[in-house]
Order: structure tokens, then sequence, then C-alpha cells
């Protein structure tokens, strides 16, 4: 439990503390921990405590207040940026998830029958250590592989315990969240995102990012406040989405050709002449030959594509160079073009060099290349990294374009099928529910022969396990900072809000320091995670103690300055036009149009997926509180145009089949306006096939189940939206 307890009076004034001391950075709260040093603890005592929110990657930072023990309020930490003081529906919801009655209480093993029984830590270690060695004796360290989403503590401990082992196969789920975008960015600028200075933009656009329902509190305010600044804002997405609310226009698109519109935009800068072809001649290289290659792609051309009218795409072009340097086109994350067609990455690609064009990079308004913080160098021994595992991550050959801290977890999959891979660990993943088509990976996962599944709940992929390891929630656990970017670089902190609940769950940092000891490679392992944690902090002057005070300091002596010139990280330290990795990949050299693989045959409708705002991926429908709103308002119900519905003779709400080669399900539909036609569009976060998780369980479609098992050419991506399907009433 945090030492961090403060008196009612006391939180009162700390609210005000923390806030200063955001205000002027972490030199102040030196001044802030002695004011609360003399707070005498009484009676009527409120805990307050800083942590992390876990119910998605944006990790914000907020206060839990705990009375008698029990967690009765959150509020968003104001000096943490992802939060900047406020936390979205989920964040509340999912704190919820310490006391679900559906948590994992045991270590878990599948008997001969195929039914899961309690066993003790020692029992599971043990029999998890024999498999290891036998593969490792048989073929190698490099047929075990590990699967995790990039937690602070899970991402360090689960990735030093493969390779301590000797595996280099270490994925996070990027195959099917932003490895397209991020490993195509990266082949044009040398870094795999950029911050688009919204708020101060004349003009940004948004290629199916919604910031309204994919949400990070930071930036939902920051794009408010563009918009009411003047920005012209403009949301490209087949669905009028719900970011729309602060956007200048709705430019519904062709899902899967969103690389066109960029293509054709660039097209009329170069051509009129509308390019900051001074900032292209210092920066970039190759730039002839990509304006000649795609010298054809016209707005005429593009309308074809897109179904955006020619003359809106020479408009919005035409504003763009208006705008410019104030303008950019938003980095995106997954909608359009993270993991979702056979041109995603090559999307990516295009976005940045046209970024490069209205020569916005680092300019007020335009495109940020900000910097994150990071620990320093640690002298003690005992945190040296293992040595580095002889082989190379599994599909570096096959998807040599798939940026290596990411890797092609989808790929991974394809190869426990083939037997290539023998073990296999996910820590805080749902893979079979949410990387590729659900029946094929679990088909392909039922080959390994060890698989340990680390969660809170039993989940799709812990159903496949052989061992199910059960971890304490985030609220009841420490873990290590997390270093984070943006205008102003921070570090952030989850420090222990509640005592462990189920006596019988440990951390993860506990789990896999276990794991390695039975695995006989203990010696990485010899420290405490506050010894770590410590040792982190020393290099940027804090520790745990101070840290866990505020939960987030920034570094303003490290923000960004405007007009900054930016460095290009690629192999020719230029914007690359072209770029040799990606023709030696197979690609075109410089980005030119690449059409989505699925061609939807007569009465076949795109289909596209989304965040709804209040729940995050397959991790939060099984919390009451969230799933009572999904189930009031009907936000799993998939949409369809209002003019298909009536060519299909269905009204808003009726039971329809939804189906294709894949699968087949029935839904009530939503009839709306605000999808194109010929697109179904189905809320990612539904169709849970878990029993044990009672309320989520049965709930809904699930959209990867529509979703051929297939990776993108190069990137090594999903491609989670290269499907059709077909929708008729239940029985027409
Ligand atoms: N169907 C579907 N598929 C998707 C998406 C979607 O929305 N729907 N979204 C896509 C995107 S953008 C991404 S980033 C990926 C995300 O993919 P994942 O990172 O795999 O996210 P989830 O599907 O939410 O699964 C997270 C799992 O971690 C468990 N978990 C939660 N908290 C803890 C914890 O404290 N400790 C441990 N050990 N486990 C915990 C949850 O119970 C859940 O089983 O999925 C992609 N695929
Ligand atoms: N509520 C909520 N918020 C989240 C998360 C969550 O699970 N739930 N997860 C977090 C994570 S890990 C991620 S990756 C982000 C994802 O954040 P986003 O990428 O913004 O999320 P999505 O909702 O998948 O996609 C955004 C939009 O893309 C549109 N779209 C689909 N296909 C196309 C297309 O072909 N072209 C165009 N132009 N648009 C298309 C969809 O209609 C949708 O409105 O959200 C983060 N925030
Ligand atoms: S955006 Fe919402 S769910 Fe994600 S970390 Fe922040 S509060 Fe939690
Ligand atoms: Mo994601």
């Amino acid at each position: 439990m945090s030492e961090n307890a403060i008196t009612r009076r006391s939180f009162l004034a700390g609210s005000a503390g923390v806030a200063a001391a955001a205000a002027v950075g972490f030199t102040s709260f030196g001044a802030w921990q002695q004011a609360h040093a003399d707070e005498e603890a009484g009676e009527g005592r409120t805990e307050a405590v800083h942590t992390l929110c876990n119910a998605c990657s944006s990790k914000c930072g907020y206060t839990a207040y705990v009375v008698d023990g029990k967690l009765t309020k959150l509020i968003g930490d104001p000096q943490n940026p992802n939060a900047s003081g406020h936390l979205c529906a989920r964040g509340y919801g999912y704190s919820q998830i310490a006391y679900s009655k559906d948590r994992l209480t045991d270590p878990l093993k599948k008997n001969a029958q195929g039914v899961f029984e309690a066993i003790s830590w020692d029992q599971a270690y043990a029999e998890i250590a024999e498999k290891v060695r036998a593969i490792i004796e048989e073929d190698g360290p490099d047929a075990l592989a590990l699967v995790q989403d990039p937690r602070p503590s899970g991402s360090y401990y689960a990735k030093r315990f493969m390779t301590a082992l000797g595996s280099p196969n270490s994925y996070t789920h990027g195959a099917a969240c932003n490895l397209s975008k991020v490993s195509g960015i990266t082949q044009a600028i040398g870094a795999g995102d950029w911050v688009s200075d919204v708020e101060n933009s004349k003009m940004t656009m948004f290629i199916g990012r919604s910031y309204c329902d994919g949400i990070r509190p930071s930036q939902v305010a920051a794009l408010e406040r563009g918009f009411e600044n003047g920005a012209y804002t403009v949301m490209v997405d087949p669905r009028c989405n719900n970011s729309t609310v602060f956007a200048s226009e709705w430019v519904p698109i062709t899902p899967g050709t969103d690389l066109a519109l960029v293509l054709a935009m660039s097209n009329v800068l170069i051509k009129n002449n509308l390019y900051d072809a001074d900032f292209v001649a210092a920066n970039g290289v190759g730039f002839d030959e990509w304006a000649a290659a795609i010298a054809e792609c016209t707005p005429a051309w593009a309308e074809e594509i897109t179904g955006i009218p020619a003359n809106t795409i020479e408009r919005l072009a035409a504003q763009f160079a208006e705008a410019a340097p104030a303008a950019s086109i938003e980095p995106s994350w997954r909608g359009a073009y993270g993991c979702a067609y056979a041109n995603s990455g090559e999307t990516a690609r295009a976005v940045a060099l046209f970024n490069t064009l209205l020569g916005c990079w680092n300019q007020p308004g335009g495109a940020l290349l900000t910097s994150s913080a990071a620990a320093g160098k640690l002298d003690d021994p005992r945190f040296a990294a293992p040595p580095k595992p002889e082989g190379t991550l599994l599909g570096t050959k096959e998807y040599p374009l798939a940026a290596a801290s990411m890797g092609s977890a989808v790929f991974a999959g394809e190869m426990a099928k083939a037997g290539v891979l023998k073990g296999m660990f996910f820590y805080n993943s749902n893979m079979a529910a949410g990387y590729s088509n659900p029946a094929y990976l679990a088909d392909a996962l039922s080959q390994l022969e060890l698989m340990v599944v680390c969660d809170v709940q039993m989940s799709e992929t812990a159903l496949l396990a052989d061992y199910v390891l059960p971890e304490t929630s985030y609220l009841e656990r420490a873990e290590l900072p997390e270093f984070g970017g943006g205008k102003v670089p921070y570090v952030a902190m989850r420090s222990q809000v509640l005592d462990v609940i189920h006596p019988n769950t440990k951390s993860c940092d506990q789990i896999f320091t276990e794991l390695a000891q039975a695995c006989g490679v203990g010696e990485y392992f010899d420290f405490t995670q506050e010894e770590l944690a410590n040792a982190q902090l020393k290099t940027v002057g804090l520790d745990v103690d101070s840290l866990r005070l505020v939960g987030t300091v920034q570094f303003p002596e490290k923000a960004f300055v405007y007009g900054t010139a930016p460095k290009w990280n690629t192999p020719t330290k230029k914007v690359q036009f072209t770029s040799e990795a990606c023709a030696k990949a197979g690609l075109s050299a410089c980005p030119v149009w690449v059409a989505p693989q699925t061609v939807p045959e007569d009465g076949a409708f795109r289909l596209v997926g989304g965040k709804e705002a209040i729940m995050t991926h397959t991790q939060t429908a099984n919390i009451p509180e969230l799933m009572n709103i999904a189930e009031q308002y009907g936000l799993d119900r998939p949409w369809i145009s209002a003019a298909d519905a009536k060519a299909l003779g269905i009204e808003d709400n009726d039971e329809c089949v939804v189906e294709n080669e894949q699968h087949s399900g029935t839904s009530k539909v939503r009839v709306t306006e605000r999808i194109s036609p010929g697109v179904v569009y189905i809320p990612s976060h539904f169709g849970c096939t878990v029993p044990e998780q009672h309320t989520a369980y049965g709930f809904g479609l699930r959209i990867m189940d529509y979703v051929p098992f297939h990776i993108e050419p190069a990137y090594g991506s999903a491609m989670t939206q290269e499907a059709t399907v077909k929708i008729k009433k239940v029985g027409a």
C-alpha cells in the first residue's frame, strides 16, 4: 500500500500542489514533498496514490483515492501529458477489473481432458521450465517466442526473459495495430511517428483517425482547441465518426483507397508548383523520380478509385498549400493504414512525403518530430542485458520492412502452425481473438508443444494455453517508470493503489523473475523491480519515492522547440522519396498506387472496423459498467448505409445475418446516413467467446471472425480490413 497517505484536508491542498508542480517542472516538487512531510497522519484518512491507467496503451496518469482499502475515486492528473487532467470513460470503467468476479485467482494447467485445474506456482514453474529446456535442447531457443502488449514492466521483464533464454523472437501486437504505419513512415523519414500540432494549425487532415472514438484525452482537447482556434479540420473516413463534431469537413472515401487520395493531392501540389521546393531540395532524395512516377495520379484518376470528387481533391490540396507550413496530415494510428490493407505501409510512406511537400516539419501548426525522455546508462552489472541471441527475429527475412521493435506476430502464428515455433508465451495479449482470423489462430496455436499465457482474466488466448498464470490487476502492483515523448518529454510511473485482492496472484516482475530462475537463467533477474526503477530514475535525477509523490514529472528543459532542423534518421540521412529497402523488398522504390487486394463481388460490402469510445480492444467488454452502456445504446451493432438498407429491405434495428466465407453471425444493425454506401462497419470490441467472461460472452459479433488469415507483403501486418461481407435480414 502506498505510503503517500494524506488527510482529506491535505488532499485539497495536494491537488493544487500537483498542478503547481506540473506547471514549473520537477524542480519544484521538493518543496511540495516538504509541505506534505509535515502533514500528520490521522483518522478519516483518504489515501491518494498516483498511478497509470491500464485500459489502453495511452497509460494516462491519474490519482486514485482509496478509503478503507476500497477504490472510491479517480481524477486524471493535469501534469500527465496523455491525461491532461482527464480520463476517458474506459479509464473509470476498467478500474473495476480489480474487483471483477471473473478474475483469475490461481495458476492453471490444462489436464489430459482439456480441462483447467488449479496448481501451485512451484508446479507451474517447474513444468514450464522442463518443457522450455526440452524445446531448447531439441530445436534451439529460436523455437520459442513471446507476444506482449508493450506495458512498462511487462515489456521489460517478458522480453528480458526471452532474451535470457536465447530467443530473438519477441513480438508486440503491432501487426494488428500500427506496424504498417510505423514501418512505412520510417522508410520515408527515419522516425515512426510525429505529432500533428492540431491546436496551432491552420489545417489538419485526419485519415482514418478519430480522436473522439480512439480516445486519448489530451488529443481530444487539442482537437477541440484547434477547431475553436479556426483550424480547418478534415476527417477522411468512410464513416462520419464522432470526431466530426470538431471537423470542418467530412470527406467520405472508399475504404482502402487513401493512398490514391494522398498521391493525387501530392500530384496537384507538384504540378501547380504549390509545394515547398526549397525544403524538398535541401532535405529530400529521389523527389524527381517520385514526381515522375505519380504524374498520372490526377484528381480525376483518384476520383474513380476513392469516390471523392476530383474538384474536392483539387480544392483540399490548394487549401493545404495555402495553410502550409501550419498544416499537416495527422500521422494516424490504426484505422486506415496501421495494419488494414495490402497498401497500408505504402500509404503511410506517401503521407510522410506529402507533409514534406508542405515543408511543415517542426513548424508551428505543422508536423512535429518530438523526442522522448529515456533512462540513461545503468552502471550496476546486475542490470546488464543478457547476451544478444544469435538468431534473428523470425519474419525478418519474409517481411523485411516490419519494424524490428514490433515484428510480425501474425507471422509467428503462421510459424506455430508450421511447427517452426514450438513454445510461445503471451503477456497482456489476446492474440487469438484480435490479431487475425481466430479460427486460424486457434488451430495454429494448438500445434504448440508449450503455450503459456499471463492474464488477469480468462481470454480466448488463455483458453488455448497449457498453463495460465494469474497476474495481479494493474491497481495491485507497482511497475517500472514509463519514459514518454511529445512536446514536453516526461516520465510517469504506476504505483500500487490497492492491496493484493487474490493472494495467489503475482505481479509480472515476480512471475518472470521466478520463471527465469526455474529455467536456469535467474542470474539476469538478480534485482527487485524497485531497485531497477530507482536505478533508471537516478539517471534523470529522480527516485521512486519522489516520483510516487507526483506520478508524472515533465522535463521542460528537453521540450520541443519550433523551427528545429529535423534530423532524418534514414540510410541516406534525407527524406526518402525513393527507398532502396522498399525496392529490395519487392515494392516500388517510391510510393505509387497499390490497390487493396480485396474486390467486393456483387452484393458484397467492404468491411471496416473501429473503436467505440467506451471500449478497448477485447479487454473491457467484460466490465459490467461499460457493457451496460454498450447494451443501452446498441453500440455493438454493425452500421449499414440508409441507401443500402433500403435496397435490401432492412430497417434500423432489424436482426440481420452478416456473413462471408469465413463466418456467419446474426446481429441487430444500425441503419444510418453516417456511412458510405457499399461499406459495413463492425465495432471491434465484441463477440467474446470465453464462457468464463460472464458479462462479455456471446454479446455481439467479433470482427476478426470475418477477416481471412493473410499478411501484408513486405510490411508483415494482418491486413485486418481486406475482407468483405454480405448482409441480409434474418428470414429474407
Ligand atoms: N477484435 C479486435 N481485435 C483487435 C482490436 C480490436 O479492437 N478488436 N484492436 C487492435 C489493436 S489497435 C490493438 S493495439 C491490438 C491490442 O491487442 P492486445 O494488446 O492483445 O489487447 P486486448 O485484445 O485488449 O487483450 C489484452 C489482454 O490482456 C489482458 N490484460 C489486461 N490487463 C492485464 C494485466 O494487468 N496483466 C496481464 N497479464 N494481462 C492483462 C486482458 O484481459 C486481455 O486478455 O488488438 C488489435 N486487434
Ligand atoms: N475507445 C478506444 N480508444 C482507443 C483504443 C480503443 O481500443 N478504444 N485503442 C487505442 C489504440 S491501441 C489505438 S491503435 C487507437 C486507434 O485509433 P484509430 O486509428 O483512430 O481507431 P479506429 O477506430 O480503428 O479507426 C479510426 C477510423 O478509421 C476509419 N476507417 C476504417 N477504414 C478506413 C479506411 O480505409 N480509410 C479511412 N480513411 N478511414 C477508415 C474508421 O471508420 C474509424 O472511424 O485508439 C487508441 N484509443
Ligand atoms: S485514454 Fe482512457 S483508457 Fe486509455 S489510458 Fe487514458 S483514461 Fe485509460
Ligand atoms: Mo492499437
